[in-house]
C-alpha cells in the first residue's frame, strides 16, 4: 500500500495510507541511511510503499521532491531531515522572549531557497512589543520582504493576523519551523482548536523554549491543505552546500555573481566584487551581507 508519513519517533512511522487510515509502521535495516550524511532515514512527508498486513513495513521510499535538513543533536557533523516534501517553508521568529537572530533566520531562509522553497516568515509575539521594538521589526520586514520574502507580523495571543496566516495555508503543505518557544504550536492550536499540541511556558532565567514539541507531526487542516509542527530548530547546518555557491542562495546576490571581476570570487576580499559595491551601494543589505560571510568564514557553523 502507498502513504503518507505524518509521524517519525525514529522508530515507528505513523503513515496515512491512501484510503485515509493511519497505520504503525516499521522500517527495515536497509534503510537506515538513505542520504549520505543524514542520521534519520525517513522524514515526515515521505511518500512510502508499506506491507498490508503487521507488521507494516515499510518497503519503499519514494523519491523526495525536497527535504530541510537542520544540525543532528550529537556533534557527529551530520544533518537530521526535518520534513520533506513541501511546498512552503514557514520560519516562525520572534523579536522577543525569545529574539530569533538574523544569523538564525538567514540560515532557514537558505536551506529552503537551496531547493527554491518558497519562504514566509511569521513574527509572532507582537502583543509584547514596545515601540522601540516595533522599530526594529519594521526594519528587518524591511530587509526580508525586499528580498521576496513574505513576512507576516502575528499574536498567537491576542489572535492579529492568525486569519491572513490561515489563507496562506489553503492546498499547500507547509512546513513551521523556529527556535523553541517561539509559539510555533500554539499559533497551529488557534488556528486548529482541535489540534490541541502540548505547548509550555519559556523558562524565566534563559528566556529559551524548553523543546515541548519533540517529533515532528502533520496536520490535516483538509485533504489538501497540511501543516507540519516541528520541534525548536536549535541550529541549522548548511548542508551539501560548497563556499562558492552559497551566494547563489542569496536572491539578490545571486543574479550579481557574474559580474564579480574572478570568477571564483568568494565575495569577501576580492577587488572588483560586484556584491560588496551593491552593499555599498546599499542595493543588498549589510545585514543579510553579514550573515553571508559568517557562513563562509565560520566553519563550526557548517559541516
Ligand atoms: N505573549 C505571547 N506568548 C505567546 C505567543 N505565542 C506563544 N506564546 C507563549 O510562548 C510559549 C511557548 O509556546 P509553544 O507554542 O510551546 O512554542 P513552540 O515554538 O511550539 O516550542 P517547541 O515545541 O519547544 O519548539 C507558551 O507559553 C505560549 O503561551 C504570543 O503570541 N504572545
Ligand atoms: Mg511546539
Ligand atoms: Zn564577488
Amino acid at each position: 500500500m502507498k502513504g503518507l508519513v505524518t509521524k517519525s519517533t525514529g522508530s515507528w512511522y505513523t503513515v496515512k495510507a491512501e484510503s485515509g487510515d493511519f497505520y504503525d509502521c516499521q522500517i527495515r535495516g536497509k534503510f537506515r541511511l538513505t542520504v549520505k550524511g543524514i542520521t534519520n532515514p525517513l522524514a515526515v512527508g515521505d511518500y512510502v510503499d508499506f506491507e498490508e498486513k503487521s507488521p507494516h513495513t515499510i518497503t519503499v521510499i519514494h523519491p523526495r521532491e525536497n527535504y530541510l535538513i537542520r544540525k543532528a543533536v550529537k556533534k557527529t557533523g551530520h544533518g537530521h531531515m526535518i520534513a520533506s516534501n513541501i511546498d512552503q517553508a514557514i520560519l516562525v521568529a520572534t523579536v522577543k522572549h525569545p529574539k530569533t537572530s538574523l544569523g538564525f533566520i538567514d540560515r532557514f531562509l537558505i536551506s529552503a531557497e537551496g531547493f527554491r522553497i518558497p519562504q514566509i516568515i511569521l513574527f509572532n509575539k507582537i502583543d509584547l512589543l514596545k515601540d522601540k521594538d516595533f522599530e526594529y521589526l519594521d526594519h528587518i520586514m524591511s530587509i526580508y520582504k525586499k528580498v521576496g520574502v513574505l513576512c507576516l507580523p502575528v499574536s498567537a495571543e491576542t489572535g492579529e493576523g492568525l486569519e491572513a496566516f490561515k489563507d496562506l495555508l489553503l492546498n499547500k503543505t507547509s512546513l513551521i519551523g523556529g527556535h523553541s518557544g517561539v509559539g510555533k504550536s500554539t499559533i497551529l492550536n488557534k488556528i486548529h482548536p482541535n489540534l490541541a499540541q502540548k505547548t509550555a511556558e519559556i523558562s524565566d532565567f534563559s528566556d529559551k523554549g524548553k523543546h515541548t514539541t519533540t517529533f515532528a507531526e502533520m496536520f490535516f487542516f483538509d485533504d489538501h491543505s497540511k501543516v507540519i509542527d516541528t520541534p525548536g530548530i536549535k541550529e541549522l547546518g548548511l548542508i551539501d552546500m560548497e563556499d562558492f555557491e552559497i551566494a547563489d542562495y542569496f536572491p539578490e546576490m545571486r543574479p550579481l555573481r557574474n559580474d564579480c571581476k574572478f570568477n571564483n570570487c568568494l565575495h569577501l576580499r576580492e577587488p572588483g566584487c560586484a556584491i560588496k559595491t551593491a552593499v555599498e551601494e546599499g542595493e543588498v543589505s549589510e545585514e543579510r551581507y553579514s550573515s553571508y560571510i559568517s557562513m563562509i568564514t565560520n566553519d563550526d557553523n557548517r559541516r
